[in-house]
């Protein structure tokens, strides 16, 4: 048996679909993508890869994919922005099934380096109570308490990783991504992230005429924003590099989320009239990436300046918006 082949488990989501783009630009030649979506719902089909739709939660499936397989990268979870993450803790919990069964498989596979994405939502939420946040170090996941249900699920798989390199040797590699954004990702339906969210929202009140927009919360909450290519090169420096244990992927330019909307209504050249829905999903008051840790281990952390990625951001989403529902004063039922 040849082991040479790479998987990427959710290549059909967004950051999966940039992962085999990036692997394929780097020259593997072997490269297997799953998702459960069907293809016409996947953000990106590669030409030259093994694309297949399978449901990873069952493990005969985990099998299937596994096979001859030397890497995999689990980017599969069913999941999203904060909207989708405070109703629908269950189905987030579900994701632990894939983790499980792709460790499960890839041990029996042989595969010899097990990539896991993580999340900041594994974090003490003592620690993000206030706007002003100190960045999280890797050590304020301890003692525990994640976002409820999605960060539950992350920091469990994350211990299932260590647990099967300290006790089966396969390799494994853990970063806590902080919120991703780019091109090819969720802009609408519900699993959105507040970047293409507040993209979208602009563009509807540019097209519109309708000069407002709905903010969840009251804008003064802060996060930092994480372009996809920094976290290409990331993941890239993780897997390959010695890091045996998690560690943060983020940016660590702060804003706050009325900042996040200042940057698009320049990029749009608009501005809106603010309306705060304050008993809208809101998630943690504050949260930054403390990046010692990754430089200390890649000698890199992300450094996409915010405005730049919202503009290749933005222009994506338009060129979507408009092809879905045209520029005319009528495109307005998004
Ligand atoms: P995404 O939703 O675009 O991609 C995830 C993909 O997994 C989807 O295409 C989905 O169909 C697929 N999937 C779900 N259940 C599956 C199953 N049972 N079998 C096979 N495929 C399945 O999300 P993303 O932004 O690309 O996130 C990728 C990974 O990074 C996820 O693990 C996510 O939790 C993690 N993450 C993302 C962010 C972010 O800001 N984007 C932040 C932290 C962590
Ligand atoms: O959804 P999100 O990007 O996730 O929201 C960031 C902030 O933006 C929240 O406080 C939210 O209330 C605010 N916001 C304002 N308007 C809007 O229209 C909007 N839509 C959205 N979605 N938000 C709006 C995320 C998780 C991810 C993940 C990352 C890791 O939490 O949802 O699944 O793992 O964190 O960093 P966020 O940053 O709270």
């Amino acid at each position: 048996m040849s082991n040479d082949v790479i998987l990427v488990a959710g290549g059909g989501g967004f950051i999966g679909g940039h992962l085999v783009a990036d692997l394929k630009a780097k020259g593997f030649e072997r490269i297997r993508s799953v998702d459960v979506k069907p293809f016409d719902d996947w953000y990106q089909v590669h030409e030259g890869v093994d694309n297949r739709v399978l449901d990873l939660q069952e493990l005969e499936n985990c099998r299937e994919a596994t096979r001859d397989v030397a890497r995999v990268y689990n980017l599969a979870a069913d999941m999203g922005g904060i909207g989708f993450i405070e109703m629908n803790k269950a189905l987030c919990m579900l994701s632990v099934l894939i983790n499980t069964h792709l460790l499960m498989a890839a041990r029996e596979a042989g595969v010899e380096k097990f990539f896991f994405s993580s999340s900041a939502c594994v974090y003490n939420a003592d620690k993000q109570r206030d706007p002003r946040v100190v960045p999280l170090k890797e050590a304020d996941a301890y003692p525990a308490m994640p976002e409820d249900g999605y960060g539950w699920e992350k920091l469990f798989s994350e211990r299932m990783c260590r647990h099967f390199t300290e006790d089966f040797g396969i390799a494994t590699r853990v970063a806590r991504f902080h919120n991703v954004y780019g091109p090819h990702g969720t802009w609408e339906g519900g699993r959105e992230k507040a970047p293409a969210a507040i993209c979208r929202k602009v563009i509807l009140a540019k097209v519109s005429g309708r000069h407002e927009i709905e903010i969840w919360g009251d804008g003064l909450q802060t996060r930092s924003f994480m372009y996809i290519d920094d976290c290409l090169e990331g993941v890239d420096r993780i897997v390959n590099g010695e890091v045996p244990e998690p560690v943060n992927l983020g940016s660590s330019e702060l804003v706050t989320i009325n900042e996040l909307v200042d940057i698009v209504e320049e990029i749009a050249d608009l501005k809106l009239q603010r309306n705060y829905k304050l008993d809208a999903p809101k998630g943690v008051n504050g949260r930054n990436s403390d990046n010692d840790l990754i430089r200390e281990y890649v000698g890199w952390e992300p450094s996409v300046r915010l405005r730049d990625g919202m503009a290749k951001t933005y222009a994506w989403i338009w060129d979507e918006y408009v092809a879905k529902y045209g520029a005319g004063k009528a495109a307005t039922t998004v």
